[in-house]
């Protein structure tokens, strides 16, 4: 059995999983769910030690494979999905249409949804509570915010 470590709420889990429900391979992956305490963005936090076996990134989603491959981060997950298990029926192996595909997954990936993240971090630094406020950087979450909306 495959196992991809998740939660809910990440978008580039979603991505993972709305990948593997396309190419119809539930019945291959266990789901592992990881807990994020509120100060995940800016401080080592307690893993799951089958999480950090998986990874030692120690981010999600992050994909242990049925022969013990450590795939870790969101495109190489679904290129995994996609070619060695799906048969490139969601993208071609070449050509074209296989550059389009990936041009819009990188611009997807590393400028809308890394921006998430990163701004989403900062912003935990203001929360109640929180050991670190004063470094808090407001012109640091609008470089992010003006990143999502080029992308
Ligand atoms: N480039 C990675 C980014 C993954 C990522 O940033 N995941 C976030 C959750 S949405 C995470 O695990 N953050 C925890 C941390 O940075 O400590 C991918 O495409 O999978």
């Amino acid at each position: 059995m495959n196992k991809l470590f998740i939660t809910p709420a990440s978008h580039f889990t979603r991505k993972c999983r709305v990948t593997i429900i396309e190419l119809e391979l539930e019945d291959r992956f266990e789901m592992i769910p990881t807990n994020w305490p509120h100060n995940w963005g800016t401080e080592t936090t307690p893993y799951r030690e089958d999480f950090l076996d998986a990874s030692p990134i120690a981010r999600i989603p992050a994909l242990l494979t049925e022969d013990g491959r450590r795939l870790a981060d969101s495109s190489t997950i679904c290129e995994y999905l996609n070619d060695e298990l799906g048969n490139f029926r969601l993208c071609p192996q070449t050509g074209k249409e296989r550059w389009e595909i990936l041009s819009v997954v990188s611009i997807a990936t590393h400028g809308l949804m890394e921006a998430q993240v990163l701004r989403r971090a900062e912003m935990l630094r203001k929360r109640e509570g929180s050991p670190n406020p004063q470094e808090f950087s407001g012109s640091f979450v609008r470089k992010m915010m003006d990143r999502q909306d080029r992308c």
